[in-house]
């Protein structure tokens, strides 16, 4: 019988080539968890935990992702042959930690690709060959160079721009964009620094024919954006608080938001994402893939996540040399034209994942086999 007899987790340390500032708090070097798998006859599968290290944006964290995926999810996948969907089903006990749950799932999805001979484009009925990009600027507090910043990227092919924005870069930061690109494909995201008492910034940003704001209330609210949904015409996006299928459901039957941006690993399940987009499509929500700053491994599923039919806006997928000095996996994550990423059309992850440059950056590894 075939099963997993091997279960690792490596914490890797990446360097950036940037500081990513955000409302939450800013990321420097990248922390990330690999899981590995390993069959009995010799697969192998990864999939990666990409928590921030600090409960800043979700509640967990690298050190709760460790904690949970040791001690918890390798006990279930070990000795066993779990589909995606099984693993989904024998984990549903465990509430939240989604992100510990996610990189093992990812790992399975990797197996089952290897085990059926179809890749997971195929796997999950993808028809497209390639997703579009856009790309998301954090807070920097001069003007020029976030202009400068933006006319690059609008050079390099990117089809949309998310600016991060906090109560002290808010209503004159895209005044001065939207002034200087007058038809720029412009969105914002505030990750939850406001609150229905700024309600006057709020109608104030809606002037300015944004495609959507991210997240402008609470992390875990829905009821407070359906508030102000009717209060605005720019579709409200939901990020931090669509955790699950059942948030979303209960997000669009409120009337909290127009779009959600689907990080499969916030939802902590590629089978969940696939429910959501069928959801999605029944209520005529749009989706877009957002991105955590994750290593390849992650970022592989975003791009197989954006993939699916209702990811109806340019995805937040950073390109591997834009951030990390060394990334994962290779080929690295490059565009293939102007402000598109190749969907892999290939068995297993899509990509080869670099176990050298993974134990380079290691600083803590686990183990259990059976
Ligand atoms: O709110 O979308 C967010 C990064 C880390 C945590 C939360 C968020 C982000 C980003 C990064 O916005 C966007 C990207 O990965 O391209
Ligand atoms: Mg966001």
């Amino acid at each position: 019988m075939i099963k997993v007899v091997k279960a690792e987790l490596f914490h890797i340390r990446l360097a950036t080539k940037f500081v990513f500032k955000t409302s939450f708090g800013e990321i420097k070097n990248r922390d990330t968890i690999i899981v590995k798998l390993t069959l009995n006859n010799g697969i192998v599968g990864y999939g990666e935990s990409a928590p921030l290290s600090e409960p800043v944006y979700l509640e967990e964290s690298i050190g709760t992702c460790k904690h949970i995926i040791n001690d918890f999810l390798f006990p279930i996948v070990l000795g066993n042959n779990l589909t995606p969907k099984e693993f989904v089903e024998k984990t549903s006990h465990f509430r939240g930690n989604r992100i510990a749950k996610y990189g093992i799932e990812c790992a399975l999805w990797m197996i089952r690709s290897q085990l059926k001979s179809k890749s997971i484009k195929k796997l999950l009925n993808s028809k497209r060959t390639s997703v579009c990009i856009g790309e998301s600027i954090g807070l920097l507090d001069s003007q020029s160079e976030r202009n400068e910043l933006i006319k690059k990227r609008i050079n390099q092919g990117y089809k949309r721009i998310k600016l991060k924005i906090s109560p002290d870069h808010d209503v004159e930061v895209i005044k001065n964009v939207r002034k200087t690109f007058p038809n720029l494909s412009l969105m914002v995201d505030a990750n939850s620094a406001y609150s229905l008492k700024d309600i006057d910034v709020l109608k104030e940003l809606d002037k300015y024919n944004l495609l959507m704001i991210e997240q402008p209330l609470g992390f875990d609210d829905i009821i407070d954006h359906a508030k102000l949904q009717v209060q605005i015409k720019t579709p409200i996006c939901l990020d931090e608080s669509i955790v699950s299928y059942e948030h979303a459901r209960k997000a669009i039957e409120l009337g909290a938001c127009k779009i959600i941006n689907v990080k499969p690993g916030r939802i902590g399940s590629l089978y969940e994402t696939i429910r959501i987009n069928k959801l999605a499509k029944k209520n005529n929500i749009k989706l877009w893939c957002g991105g955590m700053l994750e290593a390849g491994i992650a970022n592989a599923f975003n791009i197989y996540a954006a993939s699916l039919s209702e990811f109806k806006y340019p995805a937040d997928i950073f390109l591997s040399n834009k951030i990390f000095e060394q990334d994962i996996i290779s080929p690295i994550i490059d565009m293939k034209a102007k402000g598109e990423i190749e969907i892999p059309d290939k068995i297993g992850l899509g990509f080869k994942v670099n176990e050298e440059v993974i134990i380079k950056n290691k600083i803590d590894y686990m183990i259990v086999t059976s």
